[in-house]
């Protein structure tokens, strides 16, 4: 590939070249998608907080719900907040489930709670949450998201996006947002200033050409908006799952299909500031590897998964700080801490 970065970044994707990307070499494809990159690699201080796992989706991807689970008080989430920002986070990543037992007061009042006590970011809710909620309040999504707005919430995470194809969707999540509701959110909540991640799902029931269409739509959206911060490819872990009860998935996929997922996506997505290597998913070791291979960020200290570790992950819960560094200065690269809209808050040499 005789790719320049600026010609890269000038590309108009058709979803078929996209699709087309999938057959080329891994190794071209990583050294393309490194060139992408600078030297530095970031990493954020932050922690995990899930609210609730009873979910009435079920998705048959997910094994973290749960019909007797538990639903935290504001305090509880209070708590756990002044844990993490005495530990040094600048982020909070708060999500949970579609329960019906929550309502728009309930993050309200959480979010202005931690606003009032903390000076830390809150990235909270997902499109499917939020969608959720504008259905259970029977209001509109930017209704939902502008009070939320006002109560705190500073920026969204890239969850619930799994791959936007419904005929996908209609097996891995069949009763949540659709991939047009999903992205109508995404674009509500940009037009309105706040920033948002997106993921990825893969390595379950869908071929390259679903995660050309995803990488495409996301790519589109972004060339509309220009709200997206970072997008990060999940591993399909299928323990626990429907999807593996059902015989649909057996295993996690190989770590050369990984890399060049990553590597596919920090070319097409040239216009995100960020390709993460999610540790939690990938693991130290691949995780290293994806820095030269596109990705350019590990995530964070997280102090507490959930979601992965109920479908088999292998992985820490928690991965401290120094460790973040290793991992990033062993694959060459120069470690930086980062807030959650990529603004560089150290450097560590
Ligand atoms: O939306 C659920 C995925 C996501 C499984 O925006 C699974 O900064 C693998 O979105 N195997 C939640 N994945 C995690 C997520 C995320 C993580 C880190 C950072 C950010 C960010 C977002 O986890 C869900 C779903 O796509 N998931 N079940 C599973 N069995």
């Amino acid at each position: 590939m005789e790719w320049k970065k600026r010609d890269i970044g000038k590309i108009k994707w058709k979803k078929r070249d996209i699709e087309g990307l999938f057959n080329l070499n891994v190794h071209e494809l990583g050294e393309t998608a490194n060139s992408l990159n600078t030297k530095l690699a970031t990493f954020v201080v932050n922690r995990h907080i899930n609210y609730t796992d009873v979910c009435i989706s079920k998705c048959p991807l997910c094994a973290f719900h749960n019909d007797n689970g538990y639903l935290m008080s504001v305090k509880e989430v209070v708590r756990k907040a002044k844990e993490a920002v005495n530990a040094g986070a600048t982020e909070l990543h708060i999500v949970g489930g579609h329960n019906p037992e929550v309502n728009l007061e309930y993050f309200e009042e959480m979010f202005s709670a931690i606003k009032a006590k903390f000076q830390v970011v809150v990235k909270a809710l997902t499109a499917t949450e939020v969608h959720f909620l504008s259905k259970i309040e029977k209001c509109s999504v930017k209704e939902v998201l502008s009070r939320l707005k006002a109560a705190g919430l500073d920026a969204m995470p890239g969850g619930g996006a799994e791959i936007l194809d419904d005929r996908i969707r209609r097996i891995i999540c069949p009763n949540k947002a659709t991939s047009d509701e999903w992205l109508a959110v995404m674009r509500t909540a940009h037009k309105m200033g706040i920033r948002s991640n997106a993921t990825m799902l893969f390595g379950h029931v869908e071929d390259v050409k679903h995660r050309a269409r995803h990488l495409y739509r996301l790519w589109k959206l972004q060339e509309e908006t220009g709200g997206f911060l970072a997008f990060i490819p999940l591993v399909f872990h299928p323990e626990n799952t429907e999807l593996k009860r059902r015989g649909l998935v057996k295993e996690k996929t190989s770590p050369v299909d990984v890399l060049k997922t990553i590597a596919v996506s920090r070319i097409v997505l040239h216009n995100f500031a960020s390709v993460r290597a999610y540790w939690v998913m990938l693991g130290e070791k691949l995780a290293q590897i994806a820095l030269n291979y596109g990705a350019n960020d590990v995530d964070g200290t997280l102090m507490e998964e959930r979601v992965t570790h109920a479908a088999g992950a292998k992985t820490p819960l928690y991965m401290p700080e120094d460790k973040l560094m290793s991992i990033i200065k062993g694959a060459g690269k120069i470690p930086a801490e980062r807030d959650t809209f990529y603004n560089i808050l150290q450097v560590i040499p």
